[in-house]
């Protein structure tokens, strides 16, 4: 067996010429590549710096750190980007049209790139913790879209980091589906059910080469919760306890997904406050800190996901009770973290964040005033469409006040009312199932609303002249307007 060549960052870079496509590992900034893109970076401020053009199309698994999309945005080499980014200086690049970028459910990143409609892509940059020269790699902190990355890749660089305390052989699940004519059911029926590999095998002859990296992941805090986001918490614990009261859920309870941010972690954290809810386990995209918490007092069983995505303290006390955890935590590739068939089969609770919601339960989750990129649809569509309950939250205002996230209409649309089935604020909570138009807008109004921005909306709710969805065409965007003249939805402020 022929020995992998090592090879530097800037060795590896130059494998990467302008107008390539790359694909590069990482979900969140966890197992994100990390010091090739650097050298990318500055290879393309070189390029620019003598007059050259470069950019090239970048596709990861979901967001991921700053080495990677901060280092290229602010080198302007990202000509465009899929599935989704958080990184500010990207945004920036995105919103004044400097990068072109798609937004796409990430379950569906994978095959889109085995049929071909993301087009070829020249190389994969995968971040590993071991590799072997018959071209096994274990990957790191995240699966993401790496095994069919780097199998539809041309060539392949791995960036081996060896900054892991632990083996991580056997933290992964690695199963990639047939394709249309011929895929076969996906034989998972549990959390904890393993179908697949630990390693992801790849064709060694397409490994140009490996680059050491003792790079950590370069994953933020999270904000302490305040008081907003831990009364939102608390009633999405009362909501869920109501509804195992009432039989709607069963007691042994189902497993939960839960989105990224300051609001997630602080759901999570009042479910596991809750006395009535029982010990649970989580089916999601990712692990947050709050999961490992959880798992510490056994509120959390088992946690499946594609990515570890934890703060550097968190994910050394996960590494020093290794032991403990690698039995409970597995994480797979996000076609199948957020495979629609698995959330239908295993009856997956989804909560996820809203930018703004209107009277009916549209959500937008990916735009501010309609048109400025925020993050990206994520897996908040995976979930949402196919959950055995479908939540949404987000604080009734935005802004200082400024903004009312609830609306009459919203001005991008994610998620269709047909699948958002709950809606939760620090007010209180709509359920929104089985109910018209026009008991879901009253419902709204009257549990969701901030009470300044109640007799606006209750306005525009009354202004209306009859038909099945009260809706107003001419003054739909009234607050909308409003926000973009005066700066606050509520009109001009007058000084106290
Ligand atoms: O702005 O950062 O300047 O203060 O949006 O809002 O309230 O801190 O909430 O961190 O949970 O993020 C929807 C963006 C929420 C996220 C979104 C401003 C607000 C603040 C952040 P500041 P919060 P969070 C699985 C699930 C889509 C993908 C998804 C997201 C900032 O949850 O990207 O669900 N979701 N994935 O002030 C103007 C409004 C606003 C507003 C909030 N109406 N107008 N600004 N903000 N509402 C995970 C993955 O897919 C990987």
């Amino acid at each position: 067996m022929k020995k992998l060549k090592e090879l530097t960052p800037e060795e590896a870079a130059s494998y990467i010429t302008n107008g390539m496509t790359v694909g590069f590992s990482g979900f969140t900034p966890a197992g994100a590549a990390k010091v090739v893109p650097k050298a990318i970076a500055k290879f393309a401020n070189d390029e620019h710096n003598s007059g050259r053009p470069f950019k090239i199309g970048v596709i990861t698994g979901a967001s991921t750190g700053d080495s990677l999309d901060g280092e290229l945005a602010r080198a302007d080499a990202v000509a465009w980007r899929t599935p989704y980014q958080s990184d500010k200086f990207l945004r920036k690049n995105i919103n004044i049209g400097k990068t072109k970028f798609f937004d796409m459910h990430l379950s569906q990143l994978p095959q889109n790139l085995r049929y071909g409609f993301l087009g070829k892509v020249d190389v994969a940059v995968i971040e590993a913790s071991e590799v072997q020269a018959d071209g096994k790699i274990i990957l790191t902190t995240s699966v993401g879209a790496s095994p069919t990355l780097a199998r539809v890749a041309e060539k392949v660089i791995i960036e081996l980091n060896t900054s892991h305390q632990e083996s991580l052989y056997g933290l992964h699940d690695i199963y990639e589906p047939l394709d249309p004519p011929h895929r076969r059911p996906i034989n998972l029926c549990r959390c904890d059910g393993r179908i697949g590999t630990e390693y992801v095998q790849l064709d060694p002859n397409k490994i140009v080469g490996v680059v050491a990296s003792r790079q950590p992941d370069e994953i933020g805090g999270f904000r302490d919760s305040d008081e907003t986001t831990m009364k939102i918490g608390e009633n999405v614990a009362t909501f869920l306890a109501s509804e195992m009261r009432s039989g709607r859920i069963p007691s042994e309870f189902l497993p939960i997904q839960s989105g990224v941010g300051n609001i997630a972690n602080a759901v999570l954290g009042a479910l596991g406050d809750n006395d009535e809810i029982p010990s649970f386990e989580m089916y999601s995209e990712v692990i947050q800190d709050s999961v490992i918490s959880l798992m510490k007092e056994d509120k959390i069983k088992f946690a499946s996901a594609t990515s570890l995505t934890l703060s550097p303290e968190v994910l050394k006390q996960t590494y020093d009770n290794y032991e403990y955890f690698k039995r409970r935590l597995l994480l797979r590739p996000q076609e199948i973290s957020n495979n629609p068939e698995i959330i239908r089969r295993l009856g997956i609770i989804s909560i996820n964040t809203a930018i703004e919601v209107d009277l009916f339960g549209n959500v937008n989750s990916t735009h501010v005033m309609g048109k400025e990129m925020m993050n990206g649809i994520g897996g908040s569509g995976d979930f949402t469409r196919n959950a055995y309950i479908s939540i949404f939250t987000c604080p009734s205002i935005a802004k200082g006040g400024a903004i009312s996230t609830i609306v009459p209409f919203v001005s991008h649309l994610d998620h269709s009312e047909h699948s958002v089935q709950v809606l939760i604020t620090e007010q209180g909570i709509a359920d929104l199932r089985s109910k018209d138009p026009q008991d879901r807008a009253t419902a709204i109004i009257n549990n969701c609303v901030h009470p300044e921005y109640r007799p606006q909306l209750l306005d525009y709710f009354q202004s209306f002249k009859g038909g099945h969805t009260p809706q107003t065409l001419k003054t739909a965007f009234q607050m909308h307007e409003r926000f973009l003249e005066f700066k606050d939805m509520r009109g001009p402020q007058v000084p106290a």
